[in-house]
C-alpha cells in the first residue's frame, strides 16, 4: 500500500516527465519517430523504474489517471515542439488495457491531441498484443475509431502472445513490434527463421515491423537482412530526454 499513497501523490504533484527513444529506419537509419517511456522521479527517493512502478498501478487501477497524464504530456511536447518549429515525427505511447475499459477512452484522446493543435496521425499507441487479445471486446472498436482517424497502432512485444496470423489480418493496426527476446539471440540461425517470418506477414499486411532492443551491430546487420522496416535499441540511442529528442528532430538525417 505505501506505494499506492506514493503513486496517488506522485499523481496529483505529476512527479513524472516522459524520456523518448528514436525508432529508425532499416538501411538509411533515418529518424522515424519516438517511443515515450515514463520516468518517475520520487523526490529524495530517487528513480523508480517503470518495470516497477507501471504494474503496481495496473493492479491498484491507477494506471488509467496516470495514463492519462501520460498522453497529455506526450500531445503537450508534440505541441512544444511544433512551436519551435521542427520538424516532429510520431510518438508512440504505450498504452494499458485497463484505459480501454472506459469506451470513452478513444474519443477522449482524439480530443486531447486536437486540443492540443496535433496531427493525430502525430500520435501511435502502443498495446501488448496479450493485452489486446485478452481484452478484445473494448480494445478493438476503439483501436478501430483510432485508426479511422489517423492515429497509428502498435501491437508492442510482437512474438510473445498467442494473436493467430488469421486475427491479425482483421487487427485494426499499423505496426507490429518485435520483442527484444526475439531479437537478442541473432544472428542465432532458428532465431533468424522465426523474425524472417513474422517479417514476411509484416510485408504482406502492409504494416511496418520494428526491431526493438537493438544492441549490436551483429543484430541490426541480421534484422535489416531478415526485412525488418524499423530499428530500436541501445545501439542506435538510448531513451532522450525531451531537450536531446528536439535536437535530434532538428538535425537534418
Ligand atoms: O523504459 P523501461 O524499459 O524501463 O520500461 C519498462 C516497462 O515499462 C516496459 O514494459 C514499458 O513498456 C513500460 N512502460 C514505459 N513507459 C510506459 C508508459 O508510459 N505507459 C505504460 N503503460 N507502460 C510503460
Ligand atoms: O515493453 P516495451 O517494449 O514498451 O519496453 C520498452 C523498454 O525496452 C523500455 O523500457 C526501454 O528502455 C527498453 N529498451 C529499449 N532499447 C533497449 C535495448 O536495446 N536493450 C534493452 N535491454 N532494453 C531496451
Ligand atoms: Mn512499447
Ligand atoms: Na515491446
Amino acid at each position: 500500500l505505501e506505494i499506492e499513497q506514493a503513486l496517488a501523490s506522485a499523481i496529483d504533484r505529476e512527479e513524472f516527465q516522459l524520456d523518448y527513444q528514436p525508432k529508425f529506419e532499416a538501411g538509411a537509419h533515418r529518424l522515424a519517430g519516438f517511443e515515450a517511456l515514463v520516468r518517475w522521479q520520487r523526490p529524495g527517493r530517487g528513480r523508480v523504474s517503470p518495470a516497477d512502478f507501471i504494474p503496481a498501478a495496473e493492479r491498484t487501477g491507477q494506471i488509467v489517471p496516470l495514463g492519462a497524464l501520460i498522453l497529455r504530456q506526450a500531445a503537450q511536447q508534440l505541441r512544444a515542439w511544433q512551436q519551435q518549429g521542427l520538424a516532429v515525427m510520431p510518438v508512440a505511447v504505450n498504452v494499458s488495457p485497463l484505459q480501454f475499459e472506459d469506451t470513452g477512452f478513444a474519443d477522449w484522446v482524439l480530443d486531447l491531441v486536437r486540443a492540443h493543435g496535433v496531427d493525430p496521425a502525430l500520435i501511435e499507441v502502443e498495446i501488448t498484443e496479450t493485452a489486446a487479445m485478452t481484452h478484445m471486446d473494448r480494445v478493438l472498436p476503439q483501436l478501430a475509431r483510432l485508426r479511422e482517424a489517423g492515429v497509428g497502432v502498435a501491437f508492442d512485444d510482437f512474438g510473445t502472445g498467442q494473436s493467430s496470423l488469421t486475427l491479425l489480418r482483421r487487427l485494426p493496426i499499423t505496426t507490429l513490434k518485435l520483442d527484444r527476446s526475439m531479437v537478442d539471440p541473432l544472428p542465432e540461425p532458428s532465431a533468424g527463421a522465426v523474425v524472417q517470418a513474422a517479417c514476411v506477414v509484416a510485408e504482406a499486411l502492409g504494416l511496418a515491423i520494428v526491431a526493438e532492443g537493438v544492441e549490436t551491430e551483429a543484430q541490426a546487420a541480421e534484422v535489416e537482412r531478415l526485412g525488418c522496416t524499423h530499428l530500436q535499441g541501445w545501439l542506435l540511442s538510448r531513451p532522450l530526454p525531451p531537450d536531446a529528442a528536439a535536437k535530434l528532430l532538428s538535425e537534418p538525417s
